[in-house]
């Protein structure tokens, strides 16, 4: 896999002179400006309205189902939670959005298959657009602006037409790693149809024929509700998490230390150490602490499937506390 971009981060807001470098395109852009004026008007999609409102309905009958579950369908359900979410933290996050770790074939693939199972766009469109929200954070350029309100970044850009220079930013970005990348193609050519197998019928069909659990609670309790979790888990990083909590490594930007959204999106929450190293595998100090994602790469560290963990150094993590954190630092 070719890596060709080095960007210091010491070009991040206010940064640190340091040696910690990024190898993607991730590393905020404080040179960009939005453009002034009227903003373009605000475009409704219809057809996401729609399907996300449907969802979410059928997620709240999931849930009055629970009680009629059995015992193995709920632990099956957890099980889809854990992949689908592990295919989108340690998957299309850590690992393809940000390369702070390096994995073999086979747990690419495990995660591109969890990436499915989620159903949260291809690896592809997800770490673009996420390497656009670090780059141009908080902007007109940023996917899901938390400027614009808790709604828009938790799922209203999901419902709208995005802002031009999303899409004009988002096409200089450098993504020569993920095209690169078998795995990542091999998925986004043949996303739709491991979506329908992943993400519903795999959770559907397992409890209904192994321990003949009934289609419907099958397919709206591990299926349905569960991909609604999972999403709003997700969704969560980017709302609450740029607007509630603590901000011990940089005061100036928005992302947040929130541990609550670290417990639902399995080690996402650290989003103010996160956005400050986004290259640390562990987007978080503490390294496993509320944080199952780390514990799942170092795991698979041991059983030698990845390797070249990316980490800051405490030097550098103290003297940014000192600079640019808030005082409400506490260790561990
Ligand atoms: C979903 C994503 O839910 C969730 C992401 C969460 C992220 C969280 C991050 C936090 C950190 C990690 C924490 C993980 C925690 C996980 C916890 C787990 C428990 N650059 O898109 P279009 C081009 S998805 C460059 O249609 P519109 C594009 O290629 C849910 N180019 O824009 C295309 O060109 P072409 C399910 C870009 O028309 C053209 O522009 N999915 C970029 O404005 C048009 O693209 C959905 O709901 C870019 N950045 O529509 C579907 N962007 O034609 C959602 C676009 O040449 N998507 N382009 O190919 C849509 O329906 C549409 O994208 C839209 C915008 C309506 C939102
Ligand atoms: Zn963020
Ligand atoms: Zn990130």
């Amino acid at each position: 896999m070719t890596e060709t971009r080095i960007h210091r981060a010491d070009k991040q807001q206010n940064g640190d002179a340091m040696a910690e470098t990024s190898t993607v395109d991730d590393v905020f852009d404080d040179t960009y400006r939005e453009k002034e004026g009227k903003k373009p008007p605000r475009i409704l999609v219809w057809r996401n309205i729609i399907l996300m409102g449907l969802l979410h309905i059928g997620a709240l009958y999931g849930l009055v189902l629970i009680p009629s579950a059995s015992w193995l369908t709920l632990g099956w359900t957890a099980v889809c939670y854990m992949i689908s979410a592990l295919g989108v933290t340690a998957g299309a996050h850590r690992l393809w959005s940000h390369r702070s770790y390096k994995a073999s074939v086979p747990l690419r693939v495990f995660l591109a298959l969890g990436n499915s199972m989620a159903f949260q766009n291809d690896i592809y469109e997800w770490a673009r657009d996420h390497r656009v929200h670090h780059k141009y954070s908080e902007t007109d350029a940023d996917p899901h602006n938390a400027k614009r309100g808790f709604f828009f970044s938790h799922i209203g850009w999901l419902l709208v037409r995005k802002h031009p220079d999303v899409i004009e930013k988002g096409q200089k970005l450098e993504l020569g790693d993920l095209r690169a990348d078998r795995v990542v193609m091999f998925q986004r050519r043949n996303y739709k149809l491991s979506v329908v197998l992943l993400c519903f019928l795999v959770p559907t069909l397992v409890p209904w024929y192994f321990w003949g659990e009934s289609l419907a609670v099958a397919y709206f309790v591990p299926g349905l509700l569960r991909y609604t979790v999972v999403l709003n888990a997700s969704w969560l990083v980017n709302s609450a998490a740029h607007m509630w909590g603590n901000r011990p490594y940089d005061k100036t930007i928005n992302p947040r230390e929130n541990p609550l959204v670290a417990i639902s999106a399995i080690g996402e929450g650290f989003h103010n150490y996160h956005h400050t190293f986004p290259f640390d595998y562990a987007t978080s100090e503490f390294g496993c602490k509320i944080n199952i994602t780390t514990a799942f790469i170092n795991l698979m560290c041991v059983l030698g499937l990845a390797n070249d963990r990316k980490r800051v150094s405490r030097d550098t993590i103290a003297a940014r506390i000192q600079r640019t954190g808030d005082s409400s630092y506490k260790s561990g």
